[in-house]
């Protein structure tokens, strides 16, 4: 039985960049659902017992052909929205020295690589779907994937930032770019630093 993650702060800790109904709707609603969804396909598929969240959906092919479209939607949905409710703290946390030197190295600063996630959340990305930093071929890069699919290839997923209307629309309505740059107040740079390791 796979579950989600326990949030490591209440409903309202993360206001004002995100208010309590968004969270209780988003983790109580739409995330439930993806995990629900997602126990009752694995339960269809004995092959994929003792697999990861992550291992699944990089290895759909080991899945019955008739489920891969579900697991991929709902396994997605269930993998991202832990990592995404992980990655909050209130008031947000900064990352460390040697994130810091990293962050300079592969996008000139810390200050860019916000940016750069902010740019691609909004102008690049058209519909439902998230933006990533993730770590490939030993450097930092922000991409963007849609639906619930996860970023292509081998890489490591650092930070997803959620840009499904669901994540944001109660407050901020069509109000994109707001919600992006509200988001990175909230975020725990240690847990994003840490999952570099
Ligand atoms: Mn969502």
């Amino acid at each position: 039985m796979f579950e989600r993650i326990k949030l490591p702060y209440g409903y309202a800790e993360l206001e004002p960049a995100i208010d309590k109904e968004t969270v209780e709707v988003h983790y109580g609603g739409h995330h439930k659902a993806y995990q629900d969804n997602f126990n009752k396909l694995v339960d269809e598929a004995p092959q994929l017992k003792g697999m990861s969240a992550l291992e699944i959906l990089r290895n759909l092919d080991k899945a019955p052909a008739e489920i891969r479209k579900g697991l991929k939607n709902n396994g997605g949905g269930f993998f991202n929205h832990n990592l995404y409710f992980e990655s909050f703290t209130p008031g947000g946390a900064l990352p460390d020295d040697a994130f810091l030197e990293r962050a300079k190295k592969d996008f000139g600063s810390f200050e860019s690589l916000v940016l750069s996630m902010i740019d691609a959340a909004t102008a690049k990305l058209f519909g439902s779907g998230w933006a990533w930093l993730i770590e490939k071929n030993g450097k930092l890069e922000v991409v963007i994937s849609a639906n619930q699919d996860l970023p292509e290839g081998d890489c490591k997923l650092l930070l997803p930032l959620d840009m499904w209307e669901h994540a944001f629309y109660l407050k901020y309505k069509n109000k994109k770019k707001d919600y992006a740059e509200a988001f990175f107040k909230i975020v725990d740079w240690r847990k994003v630093a840490g999952r570099l390791k």
